[in-house]
């Protein structure tokens, strides 16, 4: 059963008009921002369609369903696996005008709000009721809620909270026919037979636009505390038995545990204490927050170390934030080199840095590969596994799939995830075997059917 797009046409420029009576906003015209990728692809959207309300992404979307029109769902275009990539000439819908914060209930924490609303907008109007949202991410200033719903966004804080998809309590959708679903419960314990808005939710936008939603919001802690410390060894003695020391002695006050490895050190530069990556194998960053001072944890957390491991701690705002600044530089100092082969895998831990010595060992001593860095969300089994590629050379197919093999079977083997919180987008679509067997893929198939028959929803992307 072929789930793609089958009956698609390109836009034509009498839909320029027609999408006009639709809906308010309709550009033709100084659109590059929306059909180029932050790291150079560029995209097939001929026109942008930009809602102020739910009528006109329904009007939209029952115009481009019944023409036969692909449709990209536009967010803050901060994906990295080419989820706002068009092949063909589509229609992007962008819910940047959607973006109202419109009710808080403090005593449960409860927020609704319009998706496109920008996360660190909403970070700030919870911090007045001393809220916060459930996950962050170093993309806060520009990824919008819509889009961190459509991949069930992972992030920093996914140790302490656990998926995105845990709290959100309610959700408008619209179907590609224009039906508007109203899934707004108020009630986070509401056990009334299949819960339909987690479909929506990780589906990248390719069931439907997710409009609005209701997200269970915890409380913001006013006590936190960073450290950052250097470790020599092996991945196991050192970052695993770090992680295992900070569960027993931070417990549920970690709200962060991240490593990166000496190589990935070494491109950021010197730590902030001075400490120097080149010997330091690992830099892991451990985050504490709470209701009461998290000070005497990480300080306890310190001393339970072998005494040859060096940290610095931070605990004032300016200090915290150059630490994870130290952390959220990497990936850009990455794409800074040259285009990165980007692999975001969950794995069990002790077999995840497995991956990049056997990559290292593999890759590194080719002359087109400039960099192999291991890094990410350890405490919650992530690895981010970037390879930059020597500008210098034209880029090679057969590298890029004999590396991209070579990672997904050993993922496969080891029962992880080939996208542990990217998504899967237009980039990891043929690899979605190596993680979903395929009668898995074929009722996913049947779903998407059912919902968007003539496949306009995204078309080419997440679903095979
Ligand atoms: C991060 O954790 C992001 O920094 C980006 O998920 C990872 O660019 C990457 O590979
Ligand atoms: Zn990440």
């Amino acid at each position: 059963m072929q789930a793609g797009p089958c009956i698609l046409r390109a836009v034509r420029p009498s839909d320029f008009k027609n999408l006009s009576a639709l809906c308010a906003d309709i550009k033709v015209r100084d659109i590059e921002r929306y059909t180029s990728e932050w790291f150079g692809r560029t995209s097939n959207i001929k026109v942008v369609a930009r809602p102020r309300s739910v009528h006109e992404v329904s009007d939209v979307l029952k115009y481009c369903n019944s023409s036969g029109i692909g449709v990209t769902v536009f967010g803050g275009n901060t994906g990295l696996v080419g989820g706002t990539m068009a092949e063909r000439s589509e229609v992007a819908i962008s819910t940047e005008f959607m973006n109202r914060f419109l009710e808080i209930d403090v005593s449960s924490g409860i927020a609704t709000v319009e998706t496109g609303l920008i996360l660190q907008n909403l970070q700030e109007r919870l911090a007045i009721h001393h809220l916060t949202t459930p996950y962050d991410l170093g993309a806060r200033g520009s990824c919008t809620i819509g889009g961190n719903l459509a991949t069930n966004a992972g992030g920093i804080n996914f140790i302490r909270h656990g998926p995105l998809r845990a709290h959100v309590v309610g959700i408008e959708a619209v179907l590609a026919n224009g039906d508007v679903l109203d899934l707004m419960s108020k009630s986070r314990k509401d056990n009334c037979g299949i819960d339909l808005k987690q479909i929506f939710i990780g589906s990248e936008g390719t069931l439907g636009i997710i409009t609005k939603a209701r997200i269970h919001c915890p409380s913001l802690h006013q006590y936190r505390s960073v450290a950052l410390i250097s470790l020599k060894g092996d991945f196991t003695s050192t970052v695993l038995e770090t992680l295992k020391k900070a569960k027993e002695t931070i417990g549920e006050s970690l709200s962060a545990f991240e490593f990166i490895d000496g190589e990935g050190a070494e491109l950021v530069g010197p730590l902030p204490s001075g400490m120097d990556p080149k010997y330091s194998g690992f830099a892991v960053l451990v985050e504490a927050s709470g209701s009461a001072s998290v000070s005497d944890k990480i300080e306890n957390f310190l001393e339970q170390l072998p005494d040859s491991v060096e940290g610095v701690v931070g605990s004032d705002l300016e200090s915290m934030s150059k630490l994870w600044h130290y952390r959220e530089l990497l990936p850009v100092k990455m794409a800074s080199l040259g285009h990165n082969l980007k692999y975001d895998i969950s794995l069990p831990q002790r077999e995840l840095y497995k991956l990049v010595e056997g990559i290292r060992l593999r890759y590194a001593n080719r002359p087109d590969v400039l960099k192999i860095v291991g890094y990410g969300h350890v405490g919650d089994g992530n690895l981010h596994l970037n390879v930059a590629l020597d500008p210098q050379f034209e880029r090679n197919p057969s590298l890029e799939s004999d590396m991209s093999h070579s990672v997904y079977s050993y993922v496969s083997e080891c029962g992880g995830s080939i996208s542990a919180e990217h998504g899967i987008g237009r980039d990891k679509l043929e690899q979605l075997f190596f993680s979903k067997p395929t009668v898995v893929l074929e009722y996913t198939r049947a779903l998407k059917k059912m919902l968007d028959p003539n496949g306009i929803l995204n078309p080419g992307r997440t679903i095979l």
